[in-house]
């Protein structure tokens, strides 16, 4: 796609003869994006499953002293809950295999702290891959029930958990690890505060270490990365200047750790890191992270997923909604309806983009990588400058007038994030009118109009560049809300 002659005739800066001598492809710029994470800027918008004691116990935070048998979900059903994660359209399924309480999900070897019949793990992964979801695992490093907690072999058991969950339930494509850590809790009936140090307690470069050996996809989640940055809320949101580089601090100014960083910065990261980390966007559906009944009618309505969606995924970052089971092992009715009207919003949205028949007059364009490709979708063709140009403009002529409300844009993100600022302009009564002007772009920037835009020409104009801009996809589309 996007290399026919028919669709090379509507880049009208590249003269004919230009389109056939291929020029090189710029230079990276910066940090750059690993196979992995490359990956998983793919998916854009995927759940969080909580579910355990705390389910049966109305709590958000178990002590560690649940009975086992409270965990009764009597008609669990994995394919049921997937199916709903699927008509929302989320593409992973992150599951709290063990969550601050220290209950297993799972008939570990490691503890008798678990469930006592059945694999709720191996029923969600196989369930997930059935139907065509990637699977992760959430396991708490902080332990309430765990005797060994604070000591180093209390470490030992953290990594047999985690090579357990890699080994027998893969391919795992993420795991993620919380920054709630030490305090008060059970400890094998010590009932005491324990406190470690964030900083050496875990040794976590070498949990990593284990992880790439045994998951070799597996983006690696916490609040220092190394694959995915923490936002640094609970809300859902990035701020609408956001890049995919991150060189995490410390909550006070020096070396960073989970659960030990300067939280408001994940929100926007670091122009020009040193390292691609790029944020995931966490937020539950419901005001806890597990469910609840009091919170039954507390649950978010497909707009205010929709727009939750459009400030994580829509600033270059993911939308990881959290969706908790109840005590029958099934997702609750409000929270599948409101799951189902988002994926029908999501998929209306964006089924259709009314630039794709659009002639592009490009100034800047580096001969023979067409403009035209960034309007068939596919992301793998760029468009660019000549290296050393760092502005750039492309006009968007529409074969009839037009109106929107969202506009697309893609960086070309294997290159690098290269883009500081971009302005969008309507023709409108014979002049460009401005109706955009923002910074960041990323893996996937997503604009939100005030109002309706009607017109027959788009100018998108790179007012600011570290290099020369690329880009991978363009699009117009109108809400179905
Ligand atoms: C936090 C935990 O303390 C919450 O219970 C929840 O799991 C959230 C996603 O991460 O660190």
């Amino acid at each position: 796609m996007g290399h026919g002659l028919s669709r090379r005739t509507f880049l009208w800066a590249a003269p004919a003869a230009a389109a056939f001598s291929r020029s090189a492809p710029p230079a990276p710029y910066g940090a750059l994006p690993s196979s992995r994470q490359l990956a998983w800027h793919e998916l854009e918008q995927y759940a969080f499953l909580h579910f355990t004691v705390n389910t049966f116990t109305d709590k958000e935070w178990g002590y560690g002293d649940e009975d086992p048998s409270v965990f009764a979900p009597a008609q669990f059903n994995a394919d049921t809950i997937v199916s709903a994660l699927k008509a929302g359209g989320m593409r992973q399924l992150i599951l709290t295999c063990k969550h601050h309480d220290g209950f297993c999900l799972w008939p570990t070897k490691t503890t008798e702290h678990s469930i006592q019949r059945g694999d709720i793990v191996k029923d969600l992964s196989e369930a997930a891959r059935r139907q065509g979801l990637r699977f992760g695992v959430y396991l708490s490093p902080w332990d309430r029930n765990n005797p060994a907690y604070g000591t180093p072999p209390y470490i030992d058991i953290y990594r047999a958990q985690l090579r357990e969950l890699l080994t027998q339930y893969g391919p795992i494509h993420e795991v993620w690890h919380d920054g709630a850590n030490g305090g008060d809790g059970f400890y094998g009936g010590a009932r005491e505060k324990r406190t470690i140090d964030k900083r050496t307690y875990y040794d976590w470069p070498k949990t990593w270490e284990l992880i790439r050996s045994l998951a070799p996809e597996a983006v690696i989640f916490s609040d220092v990365g190394p694959d995915l940055r923490w936002v640094g809320n609970e809300k859902g949101y990035a701020d609408d200047m956001c890049w995919e580089t991150y060189d995490p601090v410390g909550a006070d100014g020096g070396a960073p750790a989970p659960g030990f960083t300067r939280d408001k910065d994940g929100e926007i990261g670091t122009r020009n890191g040193k390292q691609w980390m790029p944020p995931e966007c966490d937020v539950s559906i419901r005001p806890g992270w597990f469910w609840h009944a009091s919170e039954n009618d507390k649950v978010k309505t497909p707009r205010q997923l929709m727009d939750l969606y459009y400030r994580s995924a829509g600033r270059g970052g993911s939308m990881l909604l959290n969706v908790p089971p109840d005590r029958r092992g099934l997702l609750h009715e409000n929270d599948v309806a409101s799951l189902r009207d988002f994926g029908v919003m999501l998929r209306d949205t964006f089924a259709r983009n009314l630039a794709a028949k659009a002639k592009i007059k490009a100034t800047n364009t580096r001969k023979g990588f067409g403009a035209e490709n960034l309007l068939d979708g596919d992301r793998a063709t760029y468009w660019a400058t000549d290296d050393n140009v760092t502005t750039a403009e492309l006009i968007f002529h529409l074969p009839e007038e037009t109106t929107f409300n969202v506009v697309r844009l893609r960086e070309h993100i294997p290159l690098g994030q290269r883009v500081d600022a971009f302005e969008l302009y309507r023709w409108a009564f014979g002049k460009w009118e401005l109706f955009a002007r923002e910074t960041s772009i990323g893996a996937c920037r997503l604009i939100r109009t005030k109002n309706p835009v009607t017109t027959t020409r788009v100018r998108l104009r790179i007012a600011e560049a570290a290099a020369c801009p690329t880009l991978s996809d363009f699009g117009l589309f109108t809400e179905a809300l």
